[in-house]
């Protein structure tokens, strides 16, 4: 315990108790530490804990193992046959928004190189494959008045392509390319891009529907809401409302989303029977000390700003009580006659509400999150009313976000399906970066799929959460936003100094083919594993 400590007095503490010398009684109490040794003493050593262990077992017979892209990080042509800019266009061209001031004027040029794409896709033995589509590629100015066939014609030769593969396509409609016509009308913070987003929904489904069972309606709606019109650190780089936009923007990609739903619901589904949903990412976050009270429920806060944001309005109805409650307190305490969350009305929650055929999930890492007072600031931030910080002892990636933690994994998908009623669920993106010099080799990415899939395989055999399918990302390096080609999340290598931009498999590929293989981890023990015999190293390489 704290005690006299020489020359420094009591200023200086070595316990693992605290003492408070302050009151006669000498109370003692455990710091941290004292917890931590007592589980040493109590293992004797280190054991790896049960969370830690390997999993063997399986995955459902029909699992959707996947790999995923986004049409303005890998597609290039950005002016090819009659395309219309996007904001993501406009962002990169501008100076200083993009590191490096890389730009998607070519990216990984898959526009041009469909063969090779899903010959690599193959390799994979991936059953699915998730892209988007850029809408002002098929839509120019973001409306219906033209339609841009060729553009639109890049779509149907991916999807033959991937058809005749037997790999079923996934679609999504929105991931963060809007078209910028539709920008400078004001964006998603003008609600008359529900209309539009529909219109453009409907034409996609008509066009590609017959060809297609997976939908995405929106891809990550916090990242565009909060990153791209609060931050502003992603297109269309609005930071100057940050208490308000966010929420605004939020909203109407809420309601975007329900009409797209409801139309694939009310006019699509019966004929072309394929089922549609919202991706929402979220980390999960735990407490800085999980003894204090006050990082418990920061913790919470930060899972109910974060995924609940979105969650909440489409599986539960209207936005949490946590959030609506905080945001109101805090707008009227600063003076506002209102909160700064925009209200649904009745109707509009029941529209909403339900509008989710399956649960598209993005994950990546875990937070452990402490208590912030930001005093009268208006943003998302002070609402949410917590920082968050990384254990030091979780292996980094090459993004300064994402930190290797799987066991968060197992605890947000148990979360999922405690508070939004046990849906069925799709990841549709989990990955790791890597930046710096390249090497094929690539063992962190290894590690990092195994570790995370099979908590995602704890999390269905074990707790019984409903999960269908699973999502790399990413099947190839491509423009990481922001922060441009420098961080690489690909299974595949693009090789950028060679203008043929060649695909080349990283040891990672061999890794996940297998896992998808075997359907999941065999036991050893029951071995020997066909699947486990991995592909002839030569039909590995990529010419
Ligand atoms: C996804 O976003 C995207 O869907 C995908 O396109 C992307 O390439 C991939 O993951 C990898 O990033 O430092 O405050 O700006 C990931 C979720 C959440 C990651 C916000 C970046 C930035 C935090 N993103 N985060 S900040």
């Amino acid at each position: 315990m704290d005690s006299f400590e020489w020359l420094s007095g009591y200023k200086v503490g070595f316990g693992l108790h605290h003492v408070d010398f302050t009151n006669p009684n000498r109370p003692r109490t455990p710091k941290y530490s004292a917890h931590f040794f007592y589980q040493v003493i109590k293992d004797n050593g280190f054991p790896t804990p049960d969370d830690e262990k390997q999993l063997y077992g399986h995955f459902r017979k029909d699992f959707m193992w996947s790999t995923a892209t986004a049409s303005y990080q890998i597609e290039g042509g950005w002016r090819a046959d009659g395309k219309g800019l996007s904001i993501w266009d406009k962002f990169a061209h501008t100076p200083l928004r993009v590191y490096n001031d890389d730009n998607g004027d070519i990216a990984c040029d898959s526009y041009n190189k469909v063969e090779e794409d899903v010959a690599i896709l193959k390799q994979l033995k991936v059953t699915h494959y998730r892209f988007s589509i850029s809408w002002p590629r098929v839509l120019p100015d973001g409306t219906t008045k033209h339609i841009n066939e060729a553009g639109l014609n890049y779509y149907h030769r991916l999807v033959d392509a991937l058809l005749a593969a037997n790999i079923q396509p996934h679609i999504t409609l929105y991931h963060w390319d809007l078209p910028q016509a539709l920008q400078d009308v004001g964006g998603w913070e003008n609600e008359t891009i529900i209309v539009k987003f529909r219109d453009y929904a409907d034409l996609i489904f008509s066009r590609l529907g017959h060809k297609v069972k997976f939908w995405i309606t929106i891809n990550e709606p916090y990242n565009i809401a909060n990153i791209g019109h609060g931050y502003g650190a992603a297109a269309p780089g609005i930071s100057f409302r940050p208490g308000t936009l966010p929420y605004i923007v939020g909203h109407n990609l809420l309601k975007a989303h329900a009409e797209a739903w409801h139309l694939y619901n009310d006019t699509y589904r019966a004929k072309q029977k394929g089922i549609i949903s919202i991706t929402i990412n979220s980390d999960w976050s735990e407490p800085r000390n999980p003894y204090k009270q006050e990082d418990i429920d920061a913790a919470r806060r930060v899972v109910q700003f974060y995924i609940g944001w979105f969650a909440h309005p489409v599986f539960n109805g209207d936005y949490s009580n946590m959030m609506k409650t905080i945001i109101r307190e805090r707008s009227l305490a600063a003076g506002l006659s209102k909160s700064r969350l925009p209200e649904f009305t009745p109707e509009e929650i029941k529209r909403i509400k339900g509008t989710y055929d399956y649960f598209g999930f993005n994950h990546y890492t875990t937070v452990l999150a402490f208590p912030v007072n930001y005093g009268n600031l208006q943003h998302y931030d002070a609402d949410r009313g917590a920082g968050t910080i990384a254990d030091r002892t979780w292996l980094d990636s090459g993004s300064s976000w994402l930190k290797v933690s799987p066991f968060g994994f197992r605890r947000i998908l148990n979360f999922i399906k405690k508070e939004y009623g046990n849906p069925r669920i799709i990841i549709t993106e989990n990955g790791m970066s890597e930046r710096g010099p390249i090497d094929l080799n690539d063992i962190h990415r290894s590690y990092y799929y195994e570790k995370y899939i099979n908590q995602v395989l704890k999390a269905y055999l074990l707790d019984n959460v409903d999960i269908r399918g699973y999502t790399a990302w990413s099947l190839m390096d491509n423009l990481e936003w922001a922060t441009g080609f420098s961080e690489r999340f690909g299974l595949f290598y693009v090789n950028r100094s060679d203008p043929k931009l060649p695909r080349v498999a990283k040891t990672s590929v061999a890794l996940y083919s297998t896992i998808i293989n075997c359907n999941g981890f065999p036991d050893p023990a029951m071995g020997p594993h066909e699947c486990l015999n991995s592909v002839p190293e030569r039909t590995l390489m990529n010419s």
